[in-house]
């Protein structure tokens, strides 16, 4: 499932017409990383460049100019018959034009040549600056050579700006077709939990569950994960990042999975937690219900309107009073709230913004205020405890446990919609598909 070319088509014109007159953006693609020796990692393309593009080669550069006829550019790997062998089709200039919808494209070794011409004379030049410092290094050389020529009658740019600014905006909010695309992400992703959950028995290794997640989605067509999954068997919830995922899993542990396939560079992410051995304990399952509160809670107050900080602190009420309950935290709700006393079980905030980057782009904060939810914006809910395997200040039966609950919803005009609604987060419901599994 990808975006047409009539999806890009429409996102650069929208961009160009937000642009000043006179104005030129310079967005680059990603270039191959290494991994080892003459290895290299899969090829991920820039965000900003493919949401413009769709082109998924390295190197290139594209070149909005905003004038009286506006005038997409792309410069790309040359085509090369003998290095096609080895690495396969490129699209070349001719490519660019045609199936990319460039109105001119031309060979990457023209770039330092034709740049300082197309930016001479600018309003503005704006592009990602200080975020990749091969970028900024070759800008500081167009503008240089640029620079030399003033007596020829070259004249610099009169303002250099951020591109982020607009195009992290456009993309905060989704169009219907890249709706579609994460809600079909989201799916992929819910099922392959499903499969963990079936899969999962006492003394199975972390690694294997995550390979359960991985050749699922893989066998869907999202052959990568929109980040490294985390599988945590027991105690190892409790630490937030945890990656090794190498341990075998006891009976009696909780399992963490927060794991999410990217289709079209599209992501997902999804956390479930539930009983390696099909079961509840009392603890696990007083823990458990108490964050499935506040992430129902979340969910049921996410719509145009709500205020993003509004849903965390929405969170923190709903734990910290749940946790002075369970005899986790004594005192006044309001205090424990003000103090942060919550954050020693609940340390991170209630979700991101989601999109083609995992924690996507676009300001939570607008003009110094909150942003308000609009339609179109895909948040995760993800709230959780953790309490320390050596947290010596509660009761030895609840320390090392572990829990989060992740879902990707989407602000409709109605209210919202959960995109991952697909694998299920009732204590009742787990229970019932592990039993199945056996
Ligand atoms: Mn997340």
């Amino acid at each position: 499932m990808k975006l047409d070319q009539q999806n890009y088509l429409e996102r650069r014109k929208q961009l160009l017409a937000q642009m000043p007159e006179g104005s030129v953006m310079v967005i680059a693609a990603e270039s191959l990383k290494t991994r080892n020796n003459d290895a290299e990692y899969p090829f991920r393309q820039s965000s900003n460049f493919y949401y413009l593009t769709g082109f998924n080669e390295p190197d290139a550069l594209l070149v909005l100019a905003r004038g009286a006829a506006n005038l997409v550019t792309l410069f790309c790997p040359p085509r090369d018959p003998e290095m096609e062998i080895w690495t396969g089709y490129r699209a070349g200039p001719e490519g660019c034009v045609k199936r990319f919808g460039a109105d001119q494209a031309f060979n990457l070794d023209e770039i330092d040549e034709r740049l300082p011409k197309m930016i001479d004379g600018a309003s503005q030049l704006l592009y990602p600056i200080a975020r990749d410092k091969a970028l900024d290094a070759r800008v500081k050389g167009w503008l240089e050579t640029l620079g030399r020529s003033v007596r020829s009658g070259a004249v610099l740019p009169q303002t250099l700006a951020d591109s982020d600014r607009l195009l992290h905006e456009m993309r905060l909010f989704k169009s219907a077709a890249e709706i579609e695309v994460m809600q079909r992400a989201a799916t992929i992703s819910a099922t392959a939990h499903c499969q963990a959950m079936l899969t999962c028995k006492p003394g199975i290794n972390e690694f294997q569950l995550e390979s359960v997640i991985q050749a699922y989605c893989g066998s869907q067509g999202a052959r990568f994960q929109a980040y490294t999954p985390i599988v945590a068997g027991g105690a190892n919830a409790c630490i937030l990042h945890y990656i090794e995922n190498d341990q075998p899993i006891a009976d009696g542990d909780l399992v963490l999975i927060d794991a999410g396939c990217e289709l079209d560079n599209y992501a997902s992410d999804i956390t479930r937690t539930f009983p390696a051995n099909g079961r509840f304990s009392e603890e696990q399952a007083a823990i458990y219900d108490l964050v499935l509160k506040a992430n129902e809670a979340c969910i049921e107050a996410v719509r145009p309107g709500t205020c993003w900080d509004s849903l965390h602190q929405l969170s923190v009420r709903i734990l910290t009073q749940g946790l002075i309950e369970l005899g986790l935290l004594q005192g006044d709700l309001d205090e424990l709230i003000e103090s942060g006393a919550f954050r020693r079980f609940y340390m991170h905030r209630i979700g991101h913004w989601l999109g083609m980057d995992v924690h996507d782009v676009g300001d939570y904060r607008v003009d110094g205020e909150w942003r308000k939810l609009a339609p179109g914006i895909v948040t995760t809910i993800e709230p959780g405890i953790y309490i320390a395997p050596d947290d010596h200040s509660v009761e030895e039966r609840w320390r090392g446990i572990g829990v989060r609950i992740e879902d990707d919803v989407l602000v409709t005009e109605q209210g919202s919609k959960v995109l991952t609604a697909g694998v299920p987060k009732l204590r009742s419901e787990i229970e019932a598909l592990m039993q199945n599994a056996g």
